[in-house]
């Protein structure tokens, strides 16, 4: 099966009684790319990527489309081998994972309706045919984040990332405390995420001070140094989420044992194919981990619910999905939904989802 054709779409996902904020970024709308990979045997493939606007990662909405614009030629009429492709698209531009992740994306959901499976047998089969999700707040006033936590708790969700940052760190302790007050007992666990908006000060003083409440202090500060660091001095676990940007670096981070973990996003690392070899080294290593991404539709959350069910359940730390801030779903019957705090593995062949694609309009380009 080769690739015959490539069309690329833009479409606005507006945030549902947005903005979303972190510590450096507030959106109100995100931009994302839709990926269309026709085969010469009439099979049609998905893919998406979806950066969480310009400051979150090393990654923009624009920039996705220019780097598939610049691959897409040289990709027509390659093999649809998952391998073979990333090799192809590392020949023509270095880095600029995230784009690839699109094309990556599709590639899987085209294998699977070829083979007739769906894409997590594809990527070694599902553990569970339910993962779970885990809810993440904005940056907000501590007794509004503990309200919420209470809402989700309510709802079902086992798992809580507040966002920190970009602000006193003050504030950040007593939201901390008060969500605490309001989970303690239930089960439920709690991710602090800075987005790397903490200086290593901070980071160190907000463990001092709440050395009793048992969270995750995620990407708390902007580097790996910083991470080096703070590593010894902390007592809370720390999980990498904005520096895991390549296999490498994972590779080092587990081997070296800087973190406890990762907030993974699969179109950061490149794709479903790279996320596989993650797991794996997770999994080797022990490591707790999310299957997320940044931002996007029912495509992008197809795929994290896919290899989010691969993976060892008791490392799965949560498939986080962009669905509770958006309105509507690309696939109207078969789009992917939280209920009671997880999500059901899709069954289709593929991604398992059928995106309306009326509703991108026209492609920005096609090759
Ligand atoms: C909570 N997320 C998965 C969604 C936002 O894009 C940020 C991200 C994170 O963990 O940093
Ligand atoms: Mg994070």
């Amino acid at each position: 099966m080769k690739i015959a054709e490539i069309h690329v779409y833009s479409h606005d996902l507006p945030v549902k009684n947005g903005p979303y904020t972190m510590a450096n970024a507030e959106v109100w709308a995100l931009d994302t790319t839709l990926v269309k990979l026709v085969a010469d045997n009439g099979l049609i493939g998905w893919g998406e990527t979806c950066p969480v606007g310009p400051t979150y990662a090393e990654a923009h909405a624009a920039g996705a489309r220019a780097a598939l614009a610049l691959m897409a030629e040289d990709l027509v009429g390659a093999e649809v081998s998952v391998l073979g492709l990333h090799r192809r698209m590392d020949s023509l531009l270095n880095g600029h994972n995230y784009a690839k992740a699109a094309i990556d994306i599709a590639a899987h959901d085209l294998l699977g309706k070829n083979f007739g499976i769906s894409v997590s047998k594809l990527m070694g089969g599902a553990a569970v045919d339910k993962v779970p999700s885990y809810y993440a707040t904005g940056v907000g006033a501590p007794d509004d984040i503990a309200r919420l936590a209470a809402d989700k708790l309510a709802e079902g969700y086992q798992r809580l990332q507040i966002k920190v940052g970009g602000r006193p760190v003050e504030l950040d302790i007593e939201t901390i405390r008060k969500v605490w007050e309001v989970i303690r007992g239930s089960g439920m666990r709690l991710a602090v995420d800075g987005n790397r908006g903490w200086t290593t000060r901070d980071a160190l003083r907000v463990s001092r001070e709440c050395p009793e409440i048992p969270f995750v202090m995620e990407q708390p500060c902007n580097t790996i140094e910083d991470m080096q660091k703070i590593r010894p001095q902390v007592s809370h676990p720390i999980y990498m989420d904005e520096n895991s940007t390549s296999l490498n670096t994972v590779v080092t981070a587990a081997g070296t044992g800087l973190v406890d973990g990762f907030g993974m996003k699969v179109t950061r690392i490149g794709g479903l194919q790279p996320m596989r070899a993650f797991r794996d080294v997770c999994e080797a290593r022990n490591l707790p981990h999310t299957c997320d991404d940044s931002w996007g539709g029912d495509i992008i959350a197809a795929a994290c619910t896919h290899i989010g069910a691969t993976v060892r359940p008791d490392l799965l730390e949560g498939v986080w999905l962009a669905a509770p801030y958006i309105d509507g779903h690309y696939d109207p019957e078969n789009g992917i939904r939280i209920e009671a705090g997880h999500i059901n593995v899709p069954t289709g062949p593929g991604l398992g989802v059928v995106p309306d694609e009326t509703r991108f309009g026209g492609p920005v380009a096609s090759f």
